[in-house]
């Protein structure tokens, strides 16, 4: 018996496409200069070295390459996504075709590896173990925020101790943006130090123009697409329960609304679009309502309803009490030391006490459940722990009540019986799917050309997804040009700008043509398990929401 399953054993196989320009040598084209998204005075003055660089693309030929070693150091940051290490590999095998004795190491357990010089080298016979695989357990990730200039100086004893040419944060906005503060700050004291960040995070939040998606979204979307497919299925079978389920995602609903293009389930929740409208909980909750009672009219008491989990963040009167509580127990201030010594059991009172009127009776009016979730403590980027809240719940207990009064109001004539479940860990380390496989990949070469170009605060960009692998347009951009000012952990601070789904985008029009159908209709579809071999027309497709916007 071995411990690696024979779909593992076939998967170490594969040899990720990789686009033609990035096959051989290379030659640098530089484009235009660079501004950042929005408040581009303050971004320019925090970033005095790194700010307005060109955006970087690499087409085949040319004399790039080094006659000398370049060594790296990897730190990978955030959730898992699926493809994380075959960005190693990739920055692995770039490397070593600049020059053999090139060396990487890995910093164990995320960003705080660098600080604590807790890192391992990664050889051959260790990246190879690791090829095509899910996870990020060949160094381990972590959370921590590198913001003090005492950790960068910290990390540089070691990089400078390891002759480490180069930094490769792997990670998501947040990590991303300390990326680009690191990078800027090493730039600043010539340290000799360049930082490369690459685009991870399966909520699909990191994109833009030139980052066409973070990569695992794809691997990630799949999973659950499988899994509310099998869902559908059961509910269509046993014709009686709703089932409501929670996806990962954060803030953005882009994770909701690529699993809604695959499965066609009959309500389908989007946060920007709740906040957009305006919609209070009790709306949100009347509109699903609504769609179960027209369904249970027609006998048809099962359905499938996907819920973002950053949804509660965007219902205004539940942003405000958020953000309200978020300046409260901003980590170190002096509301949050007196709200940790009290009792658990006069804790929420005390908050109560502290909001404004209007949140605090928000507050009052919650399961004491959801209450207390909204307290838990933030992540260390100021962020509520969305993933521990559990709105499908909150949901669920409130349509409940909406149906009994539809009932007592003879608009009601069917059965509301439901079955909770939430998706997020399932996906975020399954294998790559060969598209993950190959952009990984793809994404790890070419931050090692990057780094061999001498370049820093840029981000390992690679387009034209939707295209085969051949076809992909590898080159950089500048980490700035993503960024802007927002309000964290009580200050304006710079960072990467989160894309959220755009409502008058493809994808979301897509949507909203059809949900109506899908509410009333059944219109399943149940993609099944990833394809890893067979046909390309399987195998290889990208997202539909990437067809979708690239149509
Ligand atoms: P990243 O943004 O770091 O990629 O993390 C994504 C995510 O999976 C979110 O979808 C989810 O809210 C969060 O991580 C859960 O965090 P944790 O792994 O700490 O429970």
């Amino acid at each position: 018996m071995t411990n690696i399953s024979p779909l593992q054993q076939e998967r170490a196989k594969y040899q990720p496409k990789l686009p033609t320009s990035l096959k051989g040598p290379v030659n640098l084209v530089e484009g235009e200069k660079t501004e950042s998204v929005d408040d581009q005075e303050d971004i320019k003055k925090l970033f005095p070295n790194t700010y307005g660089m060109p955006l970087i693309t690499f087409e085949p030929g040319g004399e790039m390459g080094g006659d000398k070693p370049i060594n790296v150091g990897v730190i990978l940051s955030g959730g898992q996504a699926p493809g994380g290490h075959n960005v190693i590999s990739g920055l692995f095998d770039g490397i070593k075709r600049i020059h053999k004795d090139s060396k990487l190491y890995g910093f164990l357990g995320g960003p705080s590896g660098l600080v604590d010089h807790d890192y391992k080298e990664l050889t051959a016979d260790v990246v190879d173990r690791y090829r095509n695989t899910g996870g990020f357990d060949i160094i381990g990730s972590g959370r921590t925020k590198l913001e003090e200039k005492e950790q960068f100086n910290k990390g540089l004893e070691v990089l400078k101790r390891l002759d480490i040419n180069a930094l490769v944060i792997i990670g998501g906005d947040d990590s991303n943006t300390n990326a680009c503060v690191i990078a800027e700050y090493y730039a600043s004291i010539n340290s000799g130090v360049q930082v490369i960040g690459c685009p991870k995070t399966i909520d699909g939040d990191l994109k833009n123009e030139m980052v066409e998606a973070s990569f695992g979204f794809d691997t990630a979307t799949k999973v659950y697409s499988e899994l509310i497919g099998n869902i559908q299925r059961d509910a269509r079978s046993a014709k009686k329960y709703w089932h409501f389920i929670k996806l990962m995602g954060r803030s953005a609903s882009h994770i909701g609304l690529e699993c809604a293009l695959q499965t066609q389930p009959n309500i389908t929740l989007i946060s920007e679009e709740v906040a957009q409208k305006k919609m209070t909980l009790q709306q949100v909750v009347d509109y699903m309502a609504k769609i179960i009672a027209k369904r249970g009219n027609m006998g048809r008491n099962y359905g499938v309803a996907l819920i973002p989990e950053g949804l509660i963040e965007f219902i205004p009167e539940m942003k405000t009490l958020i953000s309200e509580l978020n300046e409260i127990l901003a980590e170190g201030t002096k509301l949050e030391k007196e709200f940790k010594l009290l009792r658990k059991s006069v804790r929420l009172e005390w908050l109560a006490e502290h909001l404004s009127p209007e949140s605090a009776k928000v507050f009052k009016s919650l399961p004491v459940g959801i209450a207390n979730q909204l307290t838990l403590d933030r992540d260390p980027h100021g962020n509520v722990q969305v993933s521990l809240i559990e709105t499908e719940k909150l949901l669920g207990e409130m349509v409940k009540a909406k149906m009994k009064e539809l009932k007592k109001d003879d608009l009601y004539a069917g059965k509301f019986k439901a079955q909770y479940h939430f998706f997020g860990y399932e996906g975020r380390c399954a294998s790559p799917s060969n598209f993950d496989a190959d952009y990984t990949y793809s994404i790890g070469v070419n931050a090692a050309i990057l780094i061999a170009a001498e370049k820093t605060g840029y981000m390992s960009s690679i387009r034209n997804l939707t295209q085969s692998a051949d076809n992909w347009l590898a080159g950089g951009v500048p980490i700035t040009m993503m960024m802007n000012m927002e309000r964290r952990h009580g200050h304006m601070k710079p960072v990467i700008q989160k894309a959220l789904v755009e409502l008058d985008g493809a994808p979301f029009k897509y949507l909203e043509s059809k949900r109506d159908e899908w509410a009333e209709q059944t219109s399943f579809v149940y993609p099944g398990p990833i394809q890893y071999f067979g046909p390309s027309v399987v195998c290889d497709q990208p997202t539909e929401t990437l067809k979708l916007e690239k149509a």
